[in-house]
């Protein structure tokens, strides 16, 4: 008798799954020999990519017909954003706000979508002696879009339309910057 209590309690797994429309949970308790009560959450997989990147959302504001993405840059040659996502064919305004103090000169910051599989590093060091142009090569066909550069304070927005499905790379392509400032342009 005894020894059935025991390998029910063992066994007494209970698996509780709860669906919503926008939200899948699953709670597993566990009854230990003990009768100690072990629980664990585990979020939906589907979920756990916003979830965790935290930014994934941030910064990105879907209107009628359009996304607005608010990208900052600042002095500590940081944007906010790791990672952007649209939708493919999707219009979207990008606003590049330098929330910083210094100068163009010094600390200036631009968002440059690359095409993909572009060599960064390759990219930057010709980037990098295109002082006037902004930092962008004058022939370059790897540049899908560009912001102008811009210092401490300022803001400057373009609007395109989303290119095809995959990954993309964003940098700011002021002399050294990229190697902070990259992030990944996620088209779905
Ligand atoms: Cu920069």
């Amino acid at each position: 008798m005894k020894d059935i209590q025991r390998f029910l309690m063992i066994l007494a797994t209970v698996l509780l799954v709860s669906c919503g429309d926008e939200k899948k949970e699953q709670e597993t308790i566990t009854i230990g020999e003990e009768g100690t009560v072990e629980r664990s959450t585990t979020a939906n997989p589907t979920n756990t990519a916003t979830d965790t990147a935290g930014t994934a959302a941030e910064g990105i504001e879907r209107q009628d017909g359009f996304v607005q993405v608010n990208l900052t840059g600042n002095d500590q040659m940081q944007f906010n954003l790791k990672e952007i996502r649209v939708k493919a064919g999707e219009t979207v305004r990008l606003t590049l706000k330098h929330v910083g103090q210094l100068p163009e000169n010094a600390m200036g910051h631009n968002f440059v979508l690359l095409q993909k599989g572009t060599d960064i590093v390759d990219f930057a060091t010709k980037a990098a002696s295109a002082s006037g142009n902004e930092y962008i090569p004058e022939d370059t066909d790897q540049v899908i879009v560009h912001t102008e550069m811009i210092g401490g304070g300022e803001e400057t927005s373009i609007e395109f339309t989303a290119p095809e499905a995959g990954t993309y790379d964003f940098i700011c392509s002021f002399p050294g910057h990229y190697i902070q400032m990259q992030g990944k342009f996620i088209v779905e």
